[in-house]
């Protein structure tokens, strides 16, 4: 994906979410997806949040990931300003996440946003390298790989009990 400066463009509520953010982008640099990263909240700052869909989009981003708790409306205001596909990650601030992955599913006609379950940001780091790998093969390979690890480490875990 590099080759093409094409990227996955990751915005997270707050900075506070950093820490569950963190395993989504270390599956991204494992599988050699591209990403930038920024904390914009669509609450508190949506000017700059704009801004910086519009600059990302320009630049070459290909998918965006979300992540937000609360009220997690980050990922649908993104979803309103881009064609591009947007993951979100509902995040557990409160309410065990479901306020969270609630906000973010429950979007209008016209308008969807992907959402995985709660404080997984790896599987939405897993779907945007798979929206990746529709343009760069070697990208398809790496997940395939990987896939293929997982497998095998899965059976090697079954194997051991018997
Ligand atoms: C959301 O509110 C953020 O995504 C975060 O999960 C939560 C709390 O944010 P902070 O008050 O820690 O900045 O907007």
């Amino acid at each position: 994906m590099t080759k093409n400066a094409l990227f996955v463009g990751v915005l997270a509520g707050s900075k506070s979410d950093a820490p569950k953010l963190e395993k989504g982008l270390k599956i991204l640099d494992e599988l050699g997806i591209a990403y930038r990263v920024s904390y914009c909240s669509a609450h508190r700052d949506p000017e700059r949040l704009k801004t910086t869909v519009a600059k990302w989009e320009e630049e070459g981003a290909i998918a965006f990931i979300c992540a937000a708790g609360l009220a997690a409306h980050l990922p649908g205001v993104t979803a309103s300003m881009t064609l591009k596909p947007v993951i979100g990650v509902p995040l557990d601030a409160a309410l065990g996440g479901l306020d969270s992955l609630l906000s973010i599913v429950q979007m209008p006609p016209g308008v969807p946003v992907a959402a995985v379950g709660v404080d997984n940001a790896k599987n939405a780091a897993f779907l945007a390298a798979q929206i990746a790998a529709l343009i760069d093969p070697e990208a398809g390979e790496r997940l395939a790989n990987y896939r293929t690890q997982a497998r095998e480490a899965a059976r090697r875990d079954d194997e051991s009990m018997n």
